[in-house]
């Protein structure tokens, strides 16, 4: 398949997933905003018209909190009963700092947007100038990460805390199972579950799971989500999560250097929080882990969650992380594109969600990380298997790693919108 063609068969799911002026990651799983999805999203739509991707991040940040967070959904009114939980559930034009135009859920997603808005400047300098991209987004952003710093500091080890497996964007992923066993299953909310009509219940968290997600989603709801609740059951500090905000605090600083501000400061809190994330490296697994801030415990599990540090500038584990991403867990088994979860472990499943399938998303990642490793052959040749793949199966959401089998839903929009980025030369990268 040529590039060419991957280009096209992309912007056809972008096209019919954009709704007015934003696009859905797919239209009937999941039919509001989602936010790290936008980000993404954004980078594939700034190939085909940089305006929508303004257009795209203006969307999102029309969702945000006077608190400075950046919602993890932005709902489509017209669209609640298909999609759970939904506004109904969030009541958010209840609280004092939710927007008074968007009906948004509570929770965050991980902090890629910087990241995003600086790669699609990049893409155009002369248009994001013209449109006054960078202007319109800094302040925001900064609000957001101020928001990240101020108040979701929980463990005070200068990294941001997740409250829910939602929030870390790799749901069912092992490293919440531990500390997921003390969040209760009893929730009061009616267990609706409309995305078992858009993908197979084997592919998807189990009945019990999303019980524990309602009870988690109802608790931070009912404390005005207020991120002070003292008896909360969940916060866990995420290598992922915290190695895009490191990457987006430098993508900050890149930013306020193009407008002649001061940059200093983000640069600070970009090594402080790599400084922290060491923390969570153990040399043994060849990975970095998940810490459950509640005990200090690290989690150790070999997730694609602990290897994505790769992307950080300098990262001293580089080797070993290496060393771990090409060897029998990862992509030394035989995998086309990176292993969600170690593919060596007993309870790895190819087809189940966050537990072992291969995530367009994480894989092109991977592929930026080995670009800044210099490994110009390892970045094509899996840009090569995310375009492929993506476009001879219809944009699943995400495979099976070693046979590329799709799984999920399809029309996925971020596999599209990596795809399209992947198979474009981005000025020879
Ligand atoms: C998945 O998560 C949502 C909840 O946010 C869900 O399962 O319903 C995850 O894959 C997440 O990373 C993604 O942002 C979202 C929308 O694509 O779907």
């Amino acid at each position: 398949m040529t590039p060419d063609m991957i280009s096209a068969r992309a912007t056809v799911v972008l096209e019919a997933n954009w709704r007015t002026s934003h696009t859905v990651p797919a239209g009937g799983l999941y039919p509001h905003q989602w936010s790290w999805d936008s980000s993404f999203i954004a980078i594939g739509l700034s190939l085909l018209s940089p305006r929508r991707a303004g257009q795209e991040m203006d969307a999102l940040f029309a969702g945000q909190w006077r608190d400075g967070r950046l919602p993890q959904i932005i709902f489509d009114p017209h669209r609640d009963q298909d999609y759970a939980p939904g506004a109904a559930f969030w009541q958010s034009g209840s609280l004092a700092d939710a927007p008074a135009r968007a009906e948004t859920a509570g929770f965050i997603q991980p902090p890629n947007h910087a990241w995003a808005v600086w790669k699609i400047h990049q893409a155009d300098p002369d248009e994001s100038r013209r449109r006054s991209f960078l202007e319109r987004n800094y302040p925001r952003l900064v609000d957001w990460h101020n928001y990240l710093s101020q108040r979701r500091n929980r463990g005070a080890s200068g990294l941001a805390s997740v409250v829910h497996p939602w929030e870390s964007g790799t749901d069912n992923s092992p490293l919440w199972d531990v500390a997921m066993k003390r969040v209760p299953s009893e929730c009061r909310t009616p267990l609706e579950r409309p995305d078992l009509q858009h993908a197979d219940a084997g592919e998807r968290p189990s009945q019990k799971e999303y019980a524990k997600y309602f009870w988690l989603a109802e608790r931070y709801r009912d404390h005005e989500c207020d991120d002070v609740d003292p008896e909360y059951p969940f916060l866990m500090e995420d290598p992922l999560f915290n190695t895009l905000w490191a990457l987006s605090e430098y993508a900050l600083a890149d930013i306020a250097s193009e407008l002649g501000l001061p940059a200093a400061h983000h640069m600070q809190r970009a090594q402080k929080v790599i400084a922290a994330l060491d923390e969570l490296f153990i040399p043994e697994l060849g990975c970095y882990a998940a810490r459950d801030v509640l005990d200090g415990s690290l989690v150790p599990k070999a997730t694609i969650n602990g290897l994505l540090p790769l992307l950080l500038p300098g990262n001293p584990n580089a080797e070993v992380l290496l060393e771990t991403l090409h060897g029998p867990r990862f992509m030394g088994s035989g995998a086309v594109m990176v292993p969600s979860y170690d593919a060596t472990a007993l309870d790895h499943d190819p087809a189940l969600y966050w537990r072992g399938p291969a995530w367009f998303n994480m894989s092109w990642m991977i592929a930026e990380a080995l670009d800044g490793l210099g490994d110009v052959k390892g970045a094509t040749s899996l840009r090569n298997n995310i375009g492929f793949l993506a476009a001879s199966h219809d944009f699943p959401e995400y495979v099976d790693p070693r046979t590329g089998a799709a799984h999920g839903t399809r029309k996925f929009s971020w596999t599209a919108a990596l795809a399209l980025d992947a198979a474009s030369d981005r000025s020879k990268r």
